[in-house]
């Protein structure tokens, strides 16, 4: 199977997964669905899968079928094999009226073992509406680029019905606009029309599959799909954030504090950015929303408070401390050297850390944006991107450019306002937003 295949045989299962979710909660946005949805909807399906398997006992023991699997799809062994796994309630409880002296203590154990079935049930729905939930932040949030980008890309292979020197041309400047970055595009036309010579390709709507093909190649180019934030094995997770003023560190912060938080983490912010007016309180406000511990103090030396929050989180064993910088990149020399004292202290107080440095980038700011990553990554050493705004741009091919010119790999990705906008970079997520209405 050839990767256009691949991608589309993904971006088809992914529509799937949300469209059954939809139909299942009967809602229209996959991010309605609230936490007690799920637990009813979890509640039901046990419900009608003990109903069908008891039906199907009843079928099995009237016609003596002797091979019952043949009959039934994937899914329906999938179910009752869960049926059997999950022994609920409402069976022991039937049991037990047959053969009531055959007794509590029984019962009692297998509650807690339901319990624990229960809890693994919920959560296997859960999966499912997180996974449909990020799928559609992806597609709302790259809707802007997926309307320029794409049509532009589809009314190129209608006008054109041979790929010539002015198919070229104007590819070129579709993906040129779309912020893949000059150098990332003309490699990529190179590319191109290598394998349209190779492979006598004449065809441009042929052509369009080849360019997805190929723009998918430039991001994999033989990497795993996902750059994982890396986590400490023992003691606090620390995250430095960098990047110059407005594009959206603070706001980045407290979305991530939100995503660990959701997961159970005990979160520290530590406000480095002691600069600008109010800079402090902002953080402090996003701690408080967040659940998260706040430690900064207004007008002091950064590094030093970074170091008395670090020795306040390691003596509460707080599991991920998320830092603010300020971000003012006028003076090279000089946020170099505070970089460097601030990473000086960072491993002083937690050896190895930090196990992250992010630079966040706006990702309405294009070629600008760029830029800033090549500078940053010459001050100090960055360990990942996150790009912020991505709903705000049409321009959402900066995501390749980065890649291409750069080279740091995205590990969040902004795509909204609200606290669940903030996405783990998912090149198949990615893709999907992007290409979804081209196949
Ligand atoms: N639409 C949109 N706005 C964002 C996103 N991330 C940040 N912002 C906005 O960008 C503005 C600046 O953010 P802030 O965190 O204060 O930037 P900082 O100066 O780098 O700390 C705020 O109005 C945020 O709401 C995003 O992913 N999408
Ligand atoms: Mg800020």
């Amino acid at each position: 199977m050839g990767l256009f295949d691949k991608l589309k045989n993904l971006i088809t299962r992914k529509k799937e997964v949300v469209e059954e979710v939809k139909d299942k909660y009967e809602v229209e946005n996959v991010e309605d669905i609230e936490e007690e949805n799920i637990e009813e909807e979890a509640e039901e399906s046990l419900e009608e899968e003990i109903e069908n398997k008891e039906i199907e006992d009843e079928e099995i023991e009237a016609e003596e079928i002797e091979e019952p699997e043949e009959e039934i799809d994937d899914e329906e062994v999938e179910e009752e094999e869960s049926v059997e796994e999950d022994e609920p309630e409402e069976e022991v409880e039937e049991e037990s009226e047959d053969d009531d002296d055959f007794e509590e203590d029984e019962d009692e154990e297998s509650e807690d073992d339901d319990d624990e079935e229960w809890a693994q049930f919920v959560q296997s729905h859960q999966s499912k509406v997180e996974e449909a939930k990020d799928i559609e932040t992806y597609d709302k949030g790259l809707e802007k680029t997926r309307k320029e980008f794409v049509s532009k890309l589809s009314l190129l292979g209608i006008k054109y019905n041979k790929v010539d020197d002015d198919y070229f041309d104007e590819l070129e400047e579709i993906l040129i606009n779309a912020d893949v970055g000059v150098n990332t595009v003309m490699k990529f036309i190179d590319q191109l029309r290598d394998r349209v010579k190779k492979e006598h390709i004449t065809d441009t709507k042929y052509l369009n599959e080849v360019i997805i093909d190929e723009l998918f190649i430039i991001y994999v180019d033989n990497q795993s799909l996902t750059d994982k934030i890396n986590i400490a094995e023992e003691g606090p997770t620390v995250i430095l954030f960098v990047g110059v003023n407005g594009v959206g560190k603070t706001t980045t912060i407290a979305k991530v504090a939100h995503k660990y938080r959701n997961e159970g983490k005990s979160v520290m912010m530590i406000a480095g950015d002691t600069f600008r007016a109010g800079a402090v309180d902002q953080l402090h406000e996003w701690a408080d929303r967040t659940g998260s511990k706040f430690y900064g103090k207004e007008e002091t030396d950064p590094a030093g408070v970074i170091f008395d929050g670090l020795k306040e989180a390691r003596d509460n064993k707080i599991d991920i401390v998320l830092i603010d910088t300020a971000g003012r990149l006028q003076n090279k020399v000089n946020l170099m050297k505070e970089l460097e004292k601030i990473n000086n202290v960072i491993d002083r107080q937690i050896p190895g850390a930090p196990h992250e440095t992010l630079l966040v980038i706006d990702a309405t700011t294009g070629q600008n944006g760029i830029s800033q990553a090549k500078a940053f990554k010459e001050i100090t050493n960055i360990t990942g991107i996150v790009l912020t705004k991505m709903d705000g741009t049409a321009k959402g091919g900066i995501v390749l450019a980065i890649k291409d010119e750069v080279d740091i790999p995205v590990k969040f990705i902004g795509l909204g306002e609200k606290m669940t906008d903030l996405k783990t970079f998912d090149i198949e997520n990615y893709i999907y937003g992007l290409f979804k209405d081209l196949m």
